[in-house]
């Protein structure tokens, strides 16, 4: 590459002046003294005013944080120059989209690249590779239907995370990440809505909005925790002017008003930044809080180093100040960034939640994170040590990130609360799109939350949890169609009459044939519901269960199914699969195949239950061992014109169901 001397300058301003700086910063943040300090903060913030004498939150050094603040505006003032200077060029590398579509073919799902700071860390992110957005003609009729009768959406604009749920005198409150301008990503506000019983709700004004440096960027991520005196407070992560994550503390302006309207921002905020060593926007959404032996209150905070998933543990007294443990929680090697930790405890014995707090031998802890790299929740189960602060997985090779997830649809940046008035734990979830951005943006909304479900450890098998949709849900049905013993011979497909099929609740119980199975030799090893051939690859024992959302020629259906292999070793292992690859006619939306293995014990039948809702169908099998949650865009069922099938896809096995389903009536939301 040849470079004239103004060429060498320009070179030289725009790839190492920014380095030395960065090394200079880099240097006096991370100083020997530092690094023996866990509580010495690598960030120090730049508020637009002073912050308020005696509220600064964490320690910090005096000199440092001059030194740091001279650099700090060194730094910026460079890079302000270096944008003016050569804006152009880095928008441009900024806003590098996926290459336009050719054909319109079905499209393949691929990670996106990012569109840009300005978007962020809860972008969109299914956009096909093939097929152009917008390609299918949708009609408004089409994209109406899309909107659910009984999952709870924002009567518009775009949705992601659900954010500090709690019952709070008398009412469940679910607040969540809201962009109350458009139904895309962007400036992230707290939406806020309330309910008597989990299912019909009342929408009320967004309750913490982008009006302080600290979250300027976005009120992003956090969790609620009720104190002993009944106080509620808030943990929230701001991302500040300058796009640097950290921690806020919130409370109620009235702590009377059960609805909870008014929120006050506490004037010490930020009351956490980035410790050292943590990069400043890889630190966000700090847990609900829980007891400490020492009395103190404690929470964990995700984060990564290098490709390690880790998570923070502080204590604190006051949620003003806290203390870094020098240990983490846990950490897991090459899982990237930890989004949305949960920590939470389930009782060995009953079928009670338990308290955040709650701690002892007749307990197991789990932790959930969100991965950032792959966009599913994972979990694991495992013992909790509390004067250490650290949590180790009962099963290594299932470690989170590594082994279990909630969901294996679409389910992302979940978070449990305990429900005082019920003794049960519920988890909600954010449940995105699919389909297209210019969808999304003619529908007027994106994004659902999934029906909450209530968590348990599984008393049969210790080894999982059980999720199930929360017993108000059953209040909306209606109208039951009964359907026993129903035989279904391999290779066959029954129509189920019911009145309409695009709102339903069904619970149904499989057996396969006893015979035909001891008949069969094993060989059936390494079936993946992802990567084998989806509903319409046959094997002896399966695939068998429900197509829901079909037309009545089967054009366009999604079959929910199991399927059974039994190996060399004579045993039997089930799956629990939903195909999506004909669930539309369109073909600019995801046609994933999902599902994974479901533990089926000794004397138990195969049973599962489907919540079918417009777009969104939500499966469980064995009363919620293994789950799967699809987005399904429809262009024919729509109208009346659903259907639902039951289907035995097998070579070899009949298959008898016996099968209950409700039609669901709509919730006010
Ligand atoms: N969404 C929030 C972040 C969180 C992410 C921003 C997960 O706090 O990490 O909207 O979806």
């Amino acid at each position: 590459m040849h470079m004239n001397l103004l060429d060498m300058n320009t070179f030289f301003f725009r790839s190492t002046f920014p380095l030395i700086l960065l090394t200079l910063f880099h240097n006096i943040m991370t100083s020997s003294s530092d690094l023996e300090n866990p509580l010495a903060a690598s960030y120090a913030p730049l508020p637009d005013g002073e912050l308020p004498a005696g509220n600064n939150p964490t320690i910090r050094r005096p000199r440092k944080a001059a030194l740091f603040l001279v650099v700090s505006a060194f730094l910026v003032l460079a890079l302000v120059a270096l944008i003016a200077g050569n804006g152009p060029v880095l928008r441009k590398e900024l806003n590098t989209e996926v290459a336009p579509p050719s054909t319109t073919s079905t499209p393949e799902k691929v990670t996106p690249l990012s569109r840009g700071v300005e978007k962020g860390v809860s972008e969109k992110s299914f956009r096909p590779l093939l097929g152009a957005d917008n390609s299918y003609p949708w009609s408004s009729n089409m994209l109406d239907w899309q909107r659910t009768a009984f999952h709870f959406q924002p009567k518009k604009n775009w949705m992601n995370d659900p954010n500090g749920p709690v019952f709070y005198k008398g009412w469940y409150h679910l607040f969540y990440q809201y962009h109350p301008d458009a139904p895309v990503w962007g400036k992230i506000v707290w939406g806020h809505a309330v309910s008597k019983d989990l299912i019909n709700w009342r929408h009320l004004p967004i309750a913490m909005e982008t009006d302080q440096w600290y979250d300027e960027q976005g009120v992003w991520t956090g969790s609620a925790t009720i104190l002993p005196d009944g106080q509620l407070v808030v943990l929230y992560t701001g991302s500040t002017n300058e796009s640097v994550q950290v921690q806020n503390l919130a409370y109620p302006a009235d702590p009377s008003d059960p609805l909870l309207i008014k929120w006050v921002k506490y004037p010490g905020n930020p009351v956490l930044v980035p410790p050292p060593g943590i990069d400043t926007k890889d630190f966000r959404d700090p847990t609900t809080a829980w007891k400490t032996p020492e009395g103190k209150w404690r929470i964990t905070i995700g984060s990564k180093i290098n490709k390690t998933g880790i998570s923070l543990v502080y204590d604190t007294e006051d949620f003003k100040t806290f203390e870094l443990l020098d240990g983490l929680l846990h950490a897991v090697p090459g899982t990237g960034m930890w989004e949305c930790v949960d920590f939470y405890p389930v009782s060995k014995q009953n079928e009670n939640g338990l308290d955040t707090s709650v701690d002892g031998p007749g307990v197991k802890h789990v932790v959930k994170a969100s991965m950032d790299d792959d966009r599913n929740d994972y979990y694991a189960i495992g013992t909790y040590d509390a004067h250490k602060g650290k949590w180790t997985p009962d099963n290594p090779t299932l470690d989170v990130g590594i082994g279990l997830r909630y969901d294996y649809g679409i389910y992302y940046a979940s978070k449990t609360f305990y429900d005082q008035s019920k003794q049960r734990r519920v988890l909600w979830s954010w449940i995105k799109e699919t389909d297209t951005e210019a969808s999304d943006i003619n529908k007027g909304w994106a994004s659902l939350m999934g029906v909450p479900r209530t968590i348990v450890l599984d008393k049969k098998t210790q080894s999982n949890i059980i999720q199930w949709p929360v017993e108000e849900i059953n209040r909306l049905r209606t109208n039951m169609t009964v359907f026993k013993n129903i035989v279904v011979e391999a290779g066959s497909i029954v129509p189920l009459s019911i009145p309409a099929a695009s709102q339903l609740d069904i619970v149904a119980e499989f057996e396969i044939d006893e015979k035909t199975v001891n008949r069969l030799n094993g060989d059936d090893v390494g079936y993946d519901c992802v990567k084998n051939g989806g509903a319409a690859e046959r094997g002896a024992l399966g695939p068998f269960g429900f197509s829901v959302l079909a037309t009545e020629g089967l054009k366009e259906h999604t079959p929910v199914y199991f399927y059974v292999a039994k190996g060399v070793d004579g045993n039997l292992q089930t799956f629990f699969c939903a195909d999506q690859a004909r669930s539309s006619t369109a073909n600019d939306v995801d046609k994933s195949i999902y599902g994974s293995i479901v533990p089926v014990l000794k004397g138990e039948k195969l049973s599962m239950r489907i919540l079918v809702d417009h777009s969104i169908v939500e499966s469980f099998a064995q009363e919620g061992r293994t789950c799967i949650t699809s987005r399904v865009y429809p262009t024919k069922t729509i109208n009346n014109n659903a259907r639902l099938f039951l289907f035995n896809n097998a070579t070899a096995t009949k298959v008898t169901a016996s099968i209950n389903v409700w039609q669901m009536n709509s919730a006010h939301i």
